[in-house]
């Protein structure tokens, strides 16, 4: 009797490590990770997409989700910094049990949470890391942003064509930041290609708030073009300092300066700002009408970039979940079988997104057609919108 009950609580035992194993089923309604910055100045950036990825939830669900079965996104906050990344990655993977994980707002992040999912076999799509090498961080890590390689270039373009007269430039980017330092080498390339003249690179932190050591070395050189990659905060500030000290020129923001959150920061000074998108709410396709259409009547203006961006990493993934629903029903799944099962769907897969059509190349880098250039028009000191030019 006893020798049995022995038997009975190690089988027990061994029953409870399974189901800790993931060998229980889906749930329904099917959870999807979203871990973006809602804390912290970076949630400047990350405001956008949790906007996003909650109108991508609640249409995707009222229409009908996954061939029938609803998703429901679990949101961890990363904040702005690696632990807050790696902390939201890592309760996402094990006590969240997500399917996979859209996220983290910033590259510097992502390099450090994505190798946690990635050796967790947990798919990753990032909604808006554009720095160089983020799809080869391994195998389950791909991103529907856009690199900064491809986006970065056509705002100088732009800018060459509202004023063709340019020919002194002056770079400055976060150096503790690897989105900045890979968009300004982008920047830095391009003005070389156009022939125009480098005359300075200045340096600054995402914490900096003093800008005044960088705008006197900028105003030195009389330059007719500032290029800027930094992020929201900083990039703002930077903005508005040039400004007040007497810089008269265009100015080009990166894409850490890409959202209307700026604007309380560099405030009228944001005005004139040119900044290259990865997106347009003029983006023809039926399936970004139908977007906009729905967006702007919820929240009363065109949907930005990064929420655009994140509505379409939780897009990408219900469409990924319902071809794979297709042929044995998401709820029959085991969690580590699915989310390999996702990660190479998703990789497969073709997308009609707000982005238009997308796809991925083997690394998971994503295949997109079309992209935009807008200028910042300011009506007072905190409202303005992003004006597209192209
Ligand atoms: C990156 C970015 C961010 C600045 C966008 C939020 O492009 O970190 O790669």
């Amino acid at each position: 009797m006893r020798r049995l009950s022995a038997v009975h609580t190690l089988n027990l035992l061994a029953l409870n490590l399974l189901v800790v194993a993931g060998a229980q089923k889906i749930a329904s309604p099917v959870p999807l990770g979203i871990a973006v910055a809602q804390t912290s100045n970076t949630a400047l950036l990350g405001q956008e997409q949790v906007i996003g990825a909650k109108f991508a939830e609640q249409f995707i669900n009222g229409r009908g989700g996954i061939n029938g079965t609803p998703i429901k996104l679990v949101f961890q906050d990363t904040g702005g910094d690696e632990a807050g990344a790696i902390n939201a990655f890592q309760t996402l993977i094990s006590k969240d049990q997500v399917v996979g994980i859209v996220g983290p707002t910033l590259s510097q992040q992502a390099f450090s949470a994505d190798p946690i999912a990635d050796r967790a076999k947990v798919p990753v799509l990032g909604p808006s890391n554009t720095a160089k090498g983020i799809p080869q961080i391994g195998e389950f890590i791909a991103r529907v942003s856009a690199p900064v390689a491809v986006v970065a270039p056509n705002a100088v373009r732009q800018a060459l064509k509202i004023d063709p007269k340019i020919k002194k430039v002056a770079v400055l980017y976060a150096q503790n930041d690897a989105f900045s330092t890979s968009e300004t080498g982008t920047f830095q390339q391009t003005v070389k290609d156009q022939g125009l003249t480098l005359a300075t690179v200045q340096k600054f932190q995402t914490t900096d708030n003093d800008f005044t050591t960088q705008v006197t070395a900028v105003l030195g050189e009389n330059v007719d073009l500032v290029i800027i990659s930094g992020l929201a905060n900083d990039g703002g500030n930077l903005t508005k300092q040039l400004r007040q000290l007497g810089y008269k020129g265009l100015i080009i923001g990166g894409n850490g300066m890409n959202t209307s959150n700026m604007f309380p920061v560099c405030q009228k000074f944001c005005d004139g700002v040119i900044i290259a998108q990865a997106y347009s709410p003029a983006q023809p396709s039926a399936a970004n009408q139908v977007f906009v259409k729905a967006y702007t009547a919820q929240y009363k203006k065109p949907p930005p970039q990064f929420a655009a961006q994140a509505y379409t990493g939780v897009q990408v993934f219900v469409d990924a979940l319902r071809v794979i629903d297709r042929k044995k029903k998401i709820t029959e799944w085991t969690l580590p079988e699915l989310r390999i099962e996702l990660n190479r769907q998703i990789l497969l897969g073709k997308y009609k997104t707000p982005l238009g059509d997308i796809s991925f190349d083997k690394d998971g880098e994503v295949i997109q057609k079309d992209f935009y250039v807008a200028q910042i028009k300011m009506k007072d000191a905190k409202t303005g919108s992003f004006v597209y030019l192209k």
